[in-house]
Parts: structure tokens; C-alpha cells; sequence
């Protein structure tokens, strides 16, 4: 049987039509056609159907009848009744959703010619006062530099604190030597195999060590060494790659550390680079809310959220950790567009009901709702509450929104998560919706020093308590390290199962040269003058020394409460840019970057405060 009297159609030879071939070709066309929008459907489905999350904590709240918790939408019992406002609130929800998906589907729909279209048009916007398509960082404004007060310190009196500050620079000058001699150009140092090391974090981003550690190598008067980090700056900080960066990362190590040593040194070359890199971020803020993406790549400018983030959410610690390095962006480059970005965070952010007061970790940037109701003043959420308090500071005290929402979190957070164990210690837990874990992470150490810097404006007679309250969690965190073998904190310890301030499993045993507890004694220090924020400073001096500090550098230990240190191999660059500058401040006299003067960013870079009195910078953050 000829061939083509199996096929359903005639095929007439001899005619320009289709010929059988062509025709299983059109056919193979459209089942791709039909398979490819079956796909796009399902893949659709994923991305745009309600937050199952937020479905999920509504069949919690219903269920846990001891939780008289109030949802985003109305309170457990409105929602278990099913009355005419159950109706109502559903219809809301359905709505928001729908709207949710069109935003989305919106954005997500645009090619990336599109996205990048819209890019240019921001780097359009950019160009100072709108004149001409100059967006790039040469063309930055003239700006009058003047070294804020402090920038520099002087030999503390007392030989013993004398002699405790040297030995600091000595560890740092030991850091620096064979981050130099062994990853020179990388990301960090691996101390223990004595090489580079990368983590995904940056992409292929180069130098974080270099540019974390710029400010303090300054600081403690490192001046070849500043100068050597400087050229490298020069030379071979390239951010015109095709690398997809974490945007928080970049920007509390990259954007923060450029700033301050711009501000410490008065190089141009740092505020050209700072505004060069803040530009590169600015399309991770095209999405339906404004809310950033995580992940950026800094070629296409296409962004995304981490895969683990409840149903696709950005990050409360990543998107409300841009503050204070944008409006300084905006103060250096003359460009309102960066205080626009972070401002338009907080009104997002002012429209949405919060549980109990409390900010949720997750928060979805198509819908602008927030995804899993978990609540943290650690990981994921920390340094959310910082920059809302120093926002206030940095602005010398004028922006009294960022005061507000600081002092109405703490209130909420004092409320709901912080719990004194029956051993007398106070902690603050994680809030996981409306129920409490009993575990605090060494990151939420740093709230210790938050709450002691915030206590001063504290509303009404609150700053004696918030004092007292600073104090208490600077005292749990320190017997965080004194119940280990190696007097140093592990990454999480808990307040449950009989125990008090331990880590109670394996992976949480950890210790990564972290800061946040030697940060809050600093800032204790500052305010009491109390000698035991020293000695406990050098405690931990002393346990580095013994336990982290290796032939070539200084690594992480995997359990702090082994007899002999298993290492990590990493000496991430968060420990010169802040562990040890912490030290060293700890250490030195109040007026070497007094808190008058400067505001340290969440990596511990310190920018100034923007005084009234400088109507130059002020107006550019009208
Ligand atoms: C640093 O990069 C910053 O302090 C950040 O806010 C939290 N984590 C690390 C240090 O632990």
C-alpha cells in the first residue's frame, strides 16, 4: 500500500502544496505548539496559583485552637466560623491573588529585551537633574569632601588596653598577610590549604576580602596596606561580568565598604565605584512591588529570588538591609533614584497588616504579600531592624518614620519572642506562626547592641529598661560561649529539653569567626563603660587565638564544644571587615568613630551621619 493512502488527507502530486513530509513537519509544528503551551500552563500554575504557604497557616491557625493568633486577613475564629465575613475575606483574598497573578504574569512575561529596555530607561533617569544619557559613575557631581570627626584614633592611655589594641592590629595584620600571600584577587582566604576561596554569594565577583577590609586596615592606621588594597581597586574591581550576585551581600560588603573608604580617605576612585555598582543593582528593583529580587545577574540585569524562599518570596533582611548605602548613594552621586528604591521598600511595607506588629521573613515581590508567617531577629530578619533604627541616626535624627517603625518592631518583638528561661536568662526566640521555637542564633547576638544603641530615643521611660534589656541578652550570648570547650559561640543555641543557651544539634555547633557578640559588647562598652565588656572581648581574643588561628590565617571550627578544633578552611571576610575592627573599637577610646558622628552599616562599615547642617548632601535625599 502506497504511503500516502495511509494519511487522513489527499496528497494531490505534482502540486505546490504540502508534500507529506512537510505536513508530519507542520504537525510535529503544532503538537509542540499544543505540548509547549501545556508546559507553559503548568509552569504557570507553580508560579502564579495563591501561596500554598499562606493557605498553610490558615489551616494552622484554624486548627491550633490554643493560638489565639490574629491572621493577615481577620482572627482565628472569623476564619473557623464560616460567617458572611469568612465570605468577605475570602473574596479579598481571591482577589489580591488575582491581581497578583496579572502583576506577575506582567513582569514575568516581558523578554529580556524588554527588561533590559526598561533598564536603560533607569540609567536614562539617572543622568543628574535628567540632562544628557551620561549614567555612568564618571560623571558624578562635584562633591566638597571634609573627613568626618573621627576617622582616626589615638594610643588609649592604660598600657593594658594599649597593649590589648596592638595585639588586635597584630591579628588583623596577620589576617591581611596571608590573605595577600595565599588569595590575593579571590573572595577569601582558604587558611588551612592556603588558597583562594569563592562562594556563590558574589558570582564571579572578585576582591570581597580586599574591599571588606579596606576601612579597617584604615583604621587601624594600615596605611600601605590601604594603599596596596586601593590600586587593586583601581585596577581590577570589574563589575561588568556575567555574574549573578546575592544583592544583600553586594551591597552591605561591596557598596558599604566602598563607602566608608571613601569617607575615611577621600579617594575619588571609591565613590566612583560605589555609584558604578549601585547602578548595576538598580534593575534588581524591577518587579510588580519595587520589593528587589535576591539574585541578580549584573549583565542581563534578569533577577530572581533564592529557590528555598517560601513560594518564591524576597528576603526581610536582604530587601530591608539597602537603606542606609543607598541614600548615601543618592548623597554622593546626586541621583534620587537609590533613596527612591529604598524608600518605596518602606511603603510597601507600611500598606501591609503585620501579625502581632511583627514583620514576617518572607515576602513575595509579584503580590506584595507576605509569604510564611516565621518571624526572626536572627537570620532572615536581623539586620531588617537595624537599618530601620540607624536609618534614623544616619539621618541625624529627622527621619521620624524610620524611628516609628524601629521602636513599634521592638515593641512587638519584645512582646511576642523574648523570654527569660527558668535559669534567668533572657533570649529572643523565633516566631514560627504564632508559635515559639526556643533557639537563638549567634546573628541574633547583635540585638544586644541594637537595642543598647536605640535605648537613648526610646519612647517614654523605656530607655532605663531597653539598657537593662541590652544588657540581659549581651550576658545570654556571652554564656552562649562560656558553656563551650572553646569559649566561642556555636551558630544556634536553644532553651528547651532541660537545656539553657547549648546548641543541642550537630549542625548548629558551628562557629564562623562571626561578630555579633563581640559587636554587642562594643556598643556595651560604649554606653556603660562596664570593664566586663573587655574582659569578655578578650576572652574571645584569647579563644580565637587558640582554636582559630592556623598557620596561614584564620579558619572557622565545625563543633565548639570538641576538645581540639576541626577547621573549616574558610576565614570569611566578614572577620576583618567587622570581628576584628569590633575588637579594636572595643578596645579604643569612644571618640575613634563615635556614634556621634558615624552609623556602622550591617557588615560594619561605618558611614556618617548625614547632619542637618550639611544642606548639600541633605537636599539631594528630599
Ligand atoms: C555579616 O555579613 C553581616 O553582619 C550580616 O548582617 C550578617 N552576617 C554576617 C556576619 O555574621
Amino acid at each position: 500500500m502506497p504511503v500516502a493512502s495511509l494519511l487522513p488527507f489527499t496528497v494531490t502530486p505534482n502540486r505546490k502544496s504540502v508534500s507529506p513530509t512537510s505536513f508530519r513537519l507542520t504537525e510535529k509544528f503544532i503538537l509542540l505548539l499544543v505540548f509547549s503551551a501545556f508546559i507553559t500552563l503548568c509552569f504557570g500554575a507553580i508560579f502564579f496559583l495563591p501561596d500554598s504557604t499562606k493557605l498553610l497557616s490558615g489551616v494552622f491557625f484554624r486548627s491550633s485552637s490554643s493560638v489565639e493568633s490574629e491572621t493577615r486577613t481577620g482572627t482565628v475564629s472569623d476564619m473557623s466560623t464560616g460567617t458572611g465575613k469568612d465570605e468577605k475575606i475570602l473574596a479579598k483574598i481571591r482577589k489580591d491573588h488575582e491581581k497578583a497573578l496579572i502583576e506577575a504574569k506582567d513582569t514575568l512575561q516581558k523578554g529580556p529585551s524588554e527588561i533590559k529596555q526598561d533598564i536603560n530607561s533607569d540609567k536614562e533617569k539617572l543622568a543628574p537633574n535628567g540632562q544628557g544619557k551620561g549614567a555612568k559613575a564618571d560623571s558624578l557631581p562635584f562633591v566638597q569632601y571634609e573627613r568626618p570627626p573621627g576617622a582616626t584614633g589615638h594610643e588609649p592611655a592604660d598600657p593594658d588596653i594599649k597593649a590589648k589594641r596592638a595585639k588586635i592590629k597584630e591579628m588583623m595584620q596577620f589576617s591581611w598577610d596571608n590573605y595577600k600571600r595565599y588569595a590575593w584577587g579571590s573572595n577569601e582566604l582558604r587558611p588551612v590549604s592556603k588558597q583562594g576561596h569563592s562562594s556563590n554569594l558574589f558570582g564571579s565577583l572578585k576582591g570581597a576580602t580586599i574591599v571588606d577590609a579596606l576601612d579597617t586596615l584604615y583604621i587601624m592606621e594600615m596605611y600601605d596596606e590601604f594603599e596596596a588594597a586601593t590600586e587593586w581597586v583601581d585596577k581590577n574591581l570589574d563589575f561588568n561580568m556575567n555574574a549573578e550576585i546575592s544583592v544583600f551581600e553586594v551591597n552591605i560588603r561591596f557598596v558599604g565598604g566602598l563607602l566608608s573608604a571613601y569617607y575615611l580617605s577621600g579617594k575619588e576612585v571609591f565613590r566612583r565605584k560605589a555609584v558604578e555598582l549601585g547602578e548595576k543593582l538598580l534593575p534588581a528593583f524591577k518587579t510588580p512591588t519595587g520589593i528587589p529580587w535576591a539574585l541578580l545577574n549584573l549583565k542581563s540585569g534578569i533577577g530572581r529570588n533564592w529557590p528555598w524562599a517560601s513560594g518564591g518570596s524576597s528576603i526581610l533582611a536582604e530587601y530591608g538591609t539597602l537603606h542606609l548605602e543607598f541614600m548615601h548613594l543618592s548623597a554622593l552621586s546626586g541621583r534620587p533614584v537609590f533613596a527612591e528604591k529604598v524608600m518605596n521598600i518602606r511603603k510597601v511595607l507600611n500598606r501591609l497588616d503585620k501579625p502581632q506588629g511583627l514583620y514576617p521573613n518572607y515576602l513575595n515581590p509579584n503580590s506584595g504579600q507576605w509569604g510564611q508567617h516565621h518571624v526572626s531577629v536572627g537570620g532572615l530578619g536581623d539586620s531588617f531592624y537595624e537599618y530601620l533604627l540607624k536609618a534614623w541616626l544616619m539621618s541625624d535624627k529627622t527621619d521620624e518614620e524610620g524611628k516609628k517603625l524601629y521602636y513599634d518592631a521592638l515593641q512587638a518583638v519584645e512582646k511576642n519572642l523574648i523570654r527569660k528561661s527558668s535559669g534567668g536568662l533572657t533570649y529572643i526566640a523565633e516566631w514560627k506562626g504564632g508559635l515559639l521555637e526556643h533557639k537563638m542564633g549567634h546573628l541574633t547576638c547583635f540585638a544586644g547592641g541594637m537595642i543598647a544603641l536605640g535605648a537613648d530615643g526610646a519612647p517614654d521611660d523605656k530607655t532605663g529598661h531597653q539598657m537593662e534589656l541590652a544588657a540581659e541578652i549581651a550576658r545570654t550570648c556571652h554564656e552562649s560561649y562560656t558553656r563551650t570547650s572553646m569559649k566561642l559561640g556555636p551558630e544556634a543555641f536553644r532553651f528547651d529539653g532541660g537545656v539553657e543557651a547549648i546548641a543541642t544539634r550537630q549542625n548548629e555547633k558551628y562557629f564562623i569567626l562571626r561578630p555579633e557578640v563581640i559587636e554587642t559588647y562594643m556598643y556595651m562598652w560604649r554606653f556603660t563603660h562596664d570593664p566586663k565588656y573587655r574582659q569578655w572581648g578578650w576572652e574571645a581574643v584569647e579563644a580565637l587565638e587558640k582554636y582559630c588561628r592556623v598557620e596561614g590565617g584564620y579558619s572557622g571550627v565545625r563543633d565548639v564544644y570538641a576538645n581540639t578544633p576541626n577547621h573549616d578552611d574558610v576565614q570569611q571576610s566578614f572577620y576583618l571587615a567587622e570581628t576584628l575592627k569590633y575588637l579594636y573599637l572595643l578596645f579604643s577610646d569612644d571618640d575613634h568613630l563615635s556614634f556621634e558622628h558615624w552609623v556602622f552599616n550591617t557588615e560594619a562599615h561605618p558611614l556618617p551621619v548625614i547632619k542637618k547642617q550639611t544642606p548639600e548632601i541633605a537636599n539631594q535625599l528630599k
